[in-house]
């Protein structure tokens, strides 16, 4: 199978670039050994119509990696209009946030149209398209539009929440129907697929047969394929990090204090108010242990220029500052606060510097920091994950100390508790988490995902047989092409 993988951001193919973004963190390894084409926004934008835009075309491992310049016109409406204004918000449960306009949707749609154009490209016989997240609802749509009768596979990585949120998205109906021209449809959790089938059967009056359901495109199956790690990758990089020079500077800056760690993009799901307010309300509960505790939060920002973005910038910067003011001395701040990226390897160093792991979003598909921290702890001496349990991610790590974020004083109590918390009882839920990890990688994902699209047979598809007939394929250039100025968007 020649397997071309589409995302709206792809991974830089510069060595040790951070890599902020679960989507991109996650498929690099992946893609690079696996030989598939990857296709995805160079972040810059171009004027006019370019039907093959490409920025540049690049080696990346065993396949390559295909960078595409997005239509001025559309890309703000698309990326923080009806993507992350309407789509993001309302998957994490946050319909409040939503904040679209008729024109927002209209450029979602058209950049949808202009990626299956640009795909038609990469069209071999043998090529089953693999479409990453809420970025692409209807490409697969676009693509049946064109013709396309390859399989052609689909995996949110956000939740999917209840029917009563969805609906509040402007369009809901036709995003999801569009959403059946995918022969298969790859859920994080039991939750998002069993939500997803109730919405097609309550709101669109569907029948689902084996978690099947048959439309007028034909057969799509949807599935769950909760995303992994490189465990044993990132373990090695923790060990060797420890001697990376950020790293042993933290560790000689900690004076004996118990570090706590939090890392995240900057995102109103991560929910890092309630984080910093139950440390703050752990501080004021238990005094004594002020000199002892120091928690690093490393929030990146994203999506700046979004409004609820910019918001949450400016009101953790201020709780932040306040929570050192009330409690800080001359020599010792409770939160160290950063707003920067780091490069895996350092990230590694940090987590196992770390006796606490601190994930505690109000909603995420998955969450790979709290795999990360998991993976990169000295199995000797390992730290404590206290983990939401709205992260996908606590379906597998049930032995992480299991809190609700909104509630601040029982996150208060399980981030002293994990603080505090015995050598054997550490060992013994760290084990019995690694089991888990190793039980379902990246590499697991990848390759289970994979063969449920293969098996995907696009025989059983109602679309009249290909008006465009599959075109010999063409070569495409390892170099740039298109014409014209772009600019920068992320
Ligand atoms: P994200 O919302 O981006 O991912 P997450 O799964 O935690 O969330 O992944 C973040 C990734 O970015 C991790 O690999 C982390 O190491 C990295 N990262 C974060 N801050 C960083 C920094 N300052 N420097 C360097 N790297 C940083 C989306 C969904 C999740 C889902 C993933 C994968 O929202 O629910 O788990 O996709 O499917």
């Amino acid at each position: 199978m020649n397997l071309v993988v589409v995302s709206n951001r792809v991974a830089r193919a510069r060595a040790n670039e951070p890599l902020t973004g679960g989507l991109a963190a996650a498929l690099l390894p992946v893609v690079e050994k696996s030989g598939a084409i990857w296709v995805g926004s160079s972040g810059r934008v171009r004027d006019g119509s370019h039907k093959d835009s490409f920025a540049e075309v690049q080696a990346l491992g065993a396949g390559a990696l295909a960078l595409l310049d997005l239509p001025a016109a559309h890309y703000g409406g698309y990326y923080e209009g009806f993507a992350n204004s309407a789509l993001w918000p309302a998957l994490h449960s946050r319909s409040d946030l939503i904040r679209v306009s008729q024109d927002d949707y209209q450029s979602y749609r058209e950049v949808n149209a202009f990626m299956a154009r640009a795909l038609m490209r990469f069209r071999k016989p043998d090529t089953a398209f693999w479409i990453q997240d809420y970025h692409f609802l209807s490409l697969g749509a676009e693509l049946r539009d064109l013709g396309v009768q390859h399989p052609i596979g689909f995996f949110l990585h956000t939740p999917w929440p209840t029917r009563t949120i969805i609906d509040a998205v402007p369009h809901h109906r036709e995003l999801v129907e569009a959403m059946l021209a995918y022969d298969l449809i790859g859920f994080q959790t039991d939750d998002d697929c069993e939500n997803f089938l109730g919405y097609l059967q309550s709101e669109l009056g569907l029948t689902i047969e084996d978690g099947a359901v048959t439309s007028r495109y034909g057969k799509s199956r949807c599935a769950v394929f909760p995303i992994g790690i490189d465990v044993e990758k990132f373990a090695l990089q923790a060990a060797k990090a420890s001697s990376h020079p950020d790293v042993s500077r933290l560790r000689r800056s900690l004076n004996g204090e118990q570090l706590a760690i939090g890392v995240d993009r900057l995102d109103y799901s991560k929910g890092l108010v309630n984080r910093i307010s139950a440390f703050d309300r752990m501080l004021t509960a238990q005094p004594a242990l002020k000199r002892t505790v120091t928690l690093l939060q490393i929030a990146t920002p994203s999506r700046g220029t979004i409004e609820a973005y910019g918001n949450l910038q400016s009101e953790l910067a201020k709780l932040v500052s306040d929570v050192n003011g009330r409690h800080g001395e001359t020599d010792w701040m409770p939160i160290r606060y950063l707003n920067r990226g780091y490069s895996q390897t350092v990230l590694a160093g940090l987590y196992r510097t770390a006796r606490v792991g601190v994930v505690t979003p109000l909603h995420d598909g998955m969450n790979l920091v709290a795999k990360e921290y998991v993976a990169a702890q000295n199995p000797a001496d390992p730290g404590v994950l206290v983990l939401s349990k709205f992260a996908g991610a606590a379906n597998q790590l049930q032995t992480a100390l299991l809190v609700n974020p909104h509630e601040i004083d029982g996150m208060a109590r399980a981030i002293a508790t994990a603080f505090s918390m015995p050598l054997t009882e550490r060992r013994m839920r760290w084990e019995a988490m690694m089991r888990k990890l190793r039980a379902s990688t990246v590499q697991q994902w990848f390759a289970d995902f994979s063969d449920a699209l293969e098996d995907a047979q696009a025989s059983d598809r109602k679309v009249a047989s290909e008006s465009v007939a599959v075109e010999s394929p063409k070569p495409w250039p390892l170099h740039a092409v298109g014409s014209g100025s772009s600019a920068r968007v992320h």
